[in-house]
């Protein structure tokens, strides 16, 4: 919709599976969400601009070559991916799930713009987790390094905190070969965890709203906490809260990817954006939801249910996309209380059974929820096809 409120002319693909995933985990959106066709035609009433839309799955290769030979588009926005960390940690059809979903349709998708005879440039959503956290600066992507009296240039040496961020390592490790290979022009855009619930464009219509997670599964830690603090329980920090991690209110996502899109990669160039714009502890975070929230609203420590670094060095370059000319938005008391006061309004949407983090790092098998055993994730037949079963394993 941001990109269409401008002037580009936009197609949208599709499967349904990010719905998929709230009837498997028995979970919704705080905010209510219409369906994709209601949402085409609501955007069209409210701006008189058409966005085509495209129902299919990108893991299939004579789809994504249909709509690519159909559309014929400058540009491939490719956010089509499961993107819980979570969700690939629960066990191992899921972690398979996320790692052939991801890493296949961003095959396909390469495919497609690598054969289609002319300059497509391709804007991926990766994420700053591909990094891990190392105790050295992060770099945009690429790193120079010396060694033993030689020099290069390099992928920034990644270590990732979860299944689902290894598979967006994969992805850019296949995306930097097509560059190379095909001079594919491609934008990886390594993005913090987002916060907010609402764009420009989403606030022009009830029925345009996007989605508000806020379960152990999708929900995002300050969204999480906002939900917390509306049903007055405690805003749950996972070990001491000092890890630290890249963060950007989501209207910022929608102006960083339109900054991509309209400076484009050159042809076999492979250039990563680091997606931020402010570095916060999720203790820091607490503490301001808990303050915005007032009296009552307390910050409680649990055990983390992650392997991941708790007192840590981070440094992250993020000047790329500033040179681009974003103006980043701040995270301020004002957008905490909105996001309050947004999830108060659903209040009742907002299920507690769903907010425990259940799901362990360290073990292979997880509960979604107490009592309640993960069912096969959405395209389990798709893996059967590809001889990797989740039921049986191969
Ligand atoms: N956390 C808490 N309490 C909670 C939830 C999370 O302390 O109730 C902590 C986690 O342990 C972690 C941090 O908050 O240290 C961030 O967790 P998150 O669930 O908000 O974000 P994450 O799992 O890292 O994934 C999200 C998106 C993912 C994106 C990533 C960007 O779901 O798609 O790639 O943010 S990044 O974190 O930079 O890799």
């Amino acid at each position: 919709m941001h990109l269409s409120a401008v002037g580009h002319v936009v197609g949208v693909v599709d499967s349904g599976v990010r719905r998929a995933y709230d009837v498997e985990l028995g979970t919704c959106s705080v905010v209510p969400i219409g369906s994709l066709a209601e949402r085409v035609a609501c955007w069209e009433g409210v701006s008189g601009r058409r966005v085509e839309a495209f129902v299919g799955d990108v893991c299939d290769a004579g789809f994504v070559d249909a709509v690519m030979e159909g559309f014929v588009p400058d540009a491939v926005v490719h956010f089509a991916e499961q993107r819980s960390a979570p969700y690939s940690m629960i066990d191992r059809a899921h972690a398979v799930h996320t790692q052939v979903n991801n890493v296949v349709g961003t095959l396909n998708v390469l495919y497609a713009i690598g054969g289609a005879g002319r300059r497509v440039h391709l804007v991926k959503l990766g994420t700053m987790g591909e990094y891990g956290t190392p105790n050295i600066d992060i770099e945009e992507g690429w790193l120079e390094v010396e060694h033993r009296g030689r020099r290069d240039r390099v992928l920034f040496p990644k270590r990732p905190g979860s299944f689902y961020h290894l598979s967006k390592v994969h992805d850019s490790h296949n995306i930097e070969f097509a560059c190379r290979v095909w001079g594919v022009a491609a934008t990886d855009l390594n993005q913090g965890v987002v916060y907010g619930a609402a764009t420009g464009e989403t606030a022009r219509h009830p029925l345009l709203a996007t989605r508000f997670d806020y379960d152990q599964v999708f929900g995002t830690v300050l969204n999480r906490m906002v939900a917390q603090a509306v049903l007055g329980e405690p805003l749950s920090v996972y070990g001491s809260g000092r890890q630290v991690r890249g963060m950007l209110d989501i209207r910022d996502t929608v102006a960083c990817v339109r900054l991509a899109v309209e400076h484009p990669a050159e042809a076999g160039e492979y250039r990563v954006f680091n997606q931020f714009t402010e570095q916060w502890s999720v203790r820091q975070l607490a503490e301001r939801v808990a303050r915005v929230a007032g009296p009552g609203c307390v910050v409680e420590e649990v055990a983390n249910p992650r392997v991941e670094a708790d007192a840590h060095y981070y440094n992250a370059a993020h000047t790329k996309l500033l040179d681009l000319g974003l103006e980043p938005h701040p995270l301020t008391d004002e957008t905490v209380a909105g996001l309050l006061a947004l999830a108060a309004a659903h209040r009742e949407r907002i299920n507690p059974a769903v907010i425990q983090p259940t799901i362990n790092w360290r073990n292979t098998t997880n509960q979604v929820q107490p009592g309640r055993v993960a069912e096969a994730p959405p395209g389990a037949e798709h893996h059967a096809r590809m001889g990797a079963s989740p039921a049986t394993g191969s």
